[in-house]
């Protein structure tokens, strides 16, 4: 990127002069943002707030232009048709990274330096630069929470893995450190690869981790700390005698990777679970150990569910299914249900699915075969994957980790030099209510970041229109909303097409309705989180969470999805949503957390203080009065360690 860049227009209230905020340090602009607000939140009201009868109520979220044409949900890409293709880094070598392809020759938009350093995220994990995948071994000791991650240190896209490693006091905060482990022996020469941390009852600790060799063949490695008293867990070292595990017979030697964290049987061996396919018969298989050394390869699966392709980085975890903490790797009694997660090589989304472990031969059941592992929940209908927990024995949560790629491209990616965040790790538990999902949400600690807060109470949006918050710069929230719908005297009754539609300008009777974050005043940038209710002449009744990404930017080779799932809302419920916006990144929990999705968005204009908030309502057939708790959030502290004063 020219830093020289002479093409960009101020954003109003932005001063040029004043240069670009540095990444990782915005504060809001508070000032601009009040005198800002004011007067747009006036010209709001005398040109956006449009009443019409209930018959023909205006669309409030324009249409795409018509050969921008969207399908339906979960997820359809509405970029222009790319050109020229690649195939996506990894791929060649059995493994994920960008799925993305990229525009090798395509000049991507004008960007400038100010839009790109936008982008860059204020309280999500990223590195200080360069490529980042999966979360690997998350653990908490001696009072730190460690992350340790997929990272590229030499270039902002999918390669020469090693394990970056950061740390942090409470999951918000982080401290970067030296890379953890680097592909510097024959059994890792390719890539140190995903893998899971094990804290043993005596405080050791071990690391399973895949290795792509130097003919790349996926074995899997140990690693134990060199040094158990240091807290930061600095330096790691590779057992000699590694591999410890290659592809046993019948597997592909590219298809063996990603081993979970171990858990213990009443018979005092560990258990691990690896993912593979057969076929295309997505599989998990367990081993035995004793000492994380040697290990036995029990007879049968995990599970595995056919045309579900290669199950990377499976996950396997017990939740409580009346308690309201997290549980231990090992738990297992009548009290818990077992999830089994497995990240879709084929798809790229991350499905979890409910059931019960027997451990007497080392397998698991779904508790309804309809909704198995791949063809049923996800964690996030958003962009997400490669996701792993935790049990944080410091308070006594599961913590879910999630790797969010970019949806730009990887030219773009290269100017920006960085690329993916992760999620703000959530806590996991078993909804007792539905008795059908998990619940997620944000950690506690995340509501540190909180500053000064806005509330609405039960403002009106009537059919056809939008509502401006005044909230001032609106880049960086936390957004708690409850809609409540009135029907109007309207002759429809029943909405005919179900899921998302087709984005936030498909109307139909009961919705869409929800927010536009990350709008400009003129709405010409937006992105919709919202609800929309189906129902049939039979009276079953169905709700739909999603975000609508195709109108979140201006530029052209961004690939913009409408993202959404269907969300149990329960009787006596209203529709509630808590939305972090975070630049970038719009990720949003339904109905206390039952349905999840993370958006990657990219503006040209709605971006500083000209980011805006509104309400919207693009139902025919109802109002809905949305009462609202809005908080600015600060920038986390996320730097190097200060090693050099230790
Ligand atoms: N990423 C790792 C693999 C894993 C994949 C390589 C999932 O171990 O299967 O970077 O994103």
């Amino acid at each position: 990127m020219d830093s020289n860049n002479t093409s960009y227009t101020p954003l109003p209230g932005e001063d040029p002069s004043a240069g670009v905020p540095p990444p990782t340090h915005r504060r809001p602009f508070k000032v601009f943002a009040v005198t800002f607000s004011s007067v747009i939140f006036l010209l709001s009201l005398v040109t956006l707030i449009i009443h019409q009868g209930p018959g023909a109520p205006p669309n409030t979220v324009p249409e795409q232009p018509h050969h921008d044409h969207r399908h339906q949900q979960p997820a359809a890409s509405t970029s222009p048709e790319p050109r020229s293709f690649s195939v996506p880094r990894g791929k060649l070598e059995g493994v994920s990274a960008k799925s993305n392809p990229y525009f090798s020759e395509e000049a991507s938009y004008n960007w400038t330096n100010a839009m790109f350093s936008w982008q860059r995220t204020a309280f999500h994990f990223q590195p200080e630069d360069n490529w980042m995948n999966d979360p690997n071994g998350p653990l908490f000791y001696k009072g730190w929470y460690h992350l340790f991650y997929q990272y590229n240190p030499d270039s902002a896209v999918w390669g020469n893995i090693t394990w970056g490693h950061a740390v942090s006091r409470d999951m918000i905060h982080w401290l970067y450190l030296p890379l953890a482990m680097v592909p510097d022996r024959w059994f890792d020469a390719n890539g140190v690869w995903t893998g899971s941390a094990t804290i043993l009852p005596n405080g050791e600790i071990m690391i399973l981790y895949t290795g792509s060799t130097n003919d790349s063949v996926q074995v899997q490695n140990l690693a134990y700390p060199a040094n158990l008293s240091d807290p930061l867990l600095l330096d790691w070292i590779k057992y000699e005698g590694n591999p410890v595990l290659t592809p046993p017979s019948g597997i592909g030697s590219t298809d063996f990777r990603d081993p979970t964290t171990a858990w213990i049987g009443p018979d005092g061996k560990w258990r691990i679970t690896i993912g593979s396919k057969i076929n295309t018969t997505g599989i998990s298989m367990v081993y035995t150990t004793t000492d994380f050394i040697n290990y036995e390869l029990h007879d049968g699966l995990l599970h595995e569910v056919p045309g579900t392709g290669m199950w990377e980085c499976v996950d396997f975890y017990p939740v409580s299914i009346n308690g309201t903490k997290g549980l231990e790797t090992s738990v297992n009694n009548d009290g818990v249900k077992h999830i089994l997660k497995a990240s879709l090589d084929d798809t790229k989304l991350d499905h979890y699915a409910i059931g019960t472990y027997f451990i007497e031969n080392e397998t698991w059941v779904p508790d309804d075969p309809t909704i198995d592992v791949g063809i049923g929940l996800r964690y996030d209908y958003g962009r997400y994957y490669a996701s792993k927990t935790f049990y944080d024995q410091n308070k006594e949560r599961r913590i879910l980790w999630g790797w969010i790629n970019e949806t730009d491209t990887e030219t773009d990616d290269l100017e920006k030099g960085w690329s993916s965040l992760q999620t703000i790790p959530r806590t996991v538990l078993f909804d007792s209510k539905t008795g059908t999902n998990l619940l997620q949400w944000p950690v506690e600690e995340i509501e540190d970041l909180r500053l000064n807060s806005n509330e609405f109470t039960e403002v009106l949006v009537e059919a056809g229109t939008t509502v401006p918050l005044d909230i001032g710069t609106a880049t960086q929230l936390d957004i708690f909303v409850d809609f409540e719908i009135e029907l109007l005297d309207t002759e429809e009754s029943v909405n005919g097409s179900s899921g998302c539609g087709d984005g936030a300008a498909d109307r139909s009777t009961f919705g869409p309705f929800g927010i536009l974050a990350l709008a400009d005043e003129t709405l010409s940038e937006l992105t919709p989180v919202y609800f929309r209710v189906t129902n049939s002449t039979d009276g079953d009744v169905t709700t739909y969470f999603c975000t609508d990404e195709s109108r979140s930017s201006k530029a052209p080779e961004v690939f913009k999805h409408v993202y959404g799932g269907e969300v149990p809302v329960l009787d006596g419920e209203t529709y509630s949503a808590r939305v972090l916006v975070d630049h970038s990144i719009v990720e949003s929990y339904a109905q206390g957390g039952r349905t999840v999705i993370s958006s990657r968005v990219y503006p040209t204009e709605a971006i500083y203080g000209a980011a805006r908030l509104f309400l919207f309502n693009n139902a025919t057939g109802v109002n809905v009065k949305a009462t609202l708790k809005i908080w600015q959030l600060n920038s986390a502290f996320i730097h190097p360690f200060p090693l050099d004063q230790v």
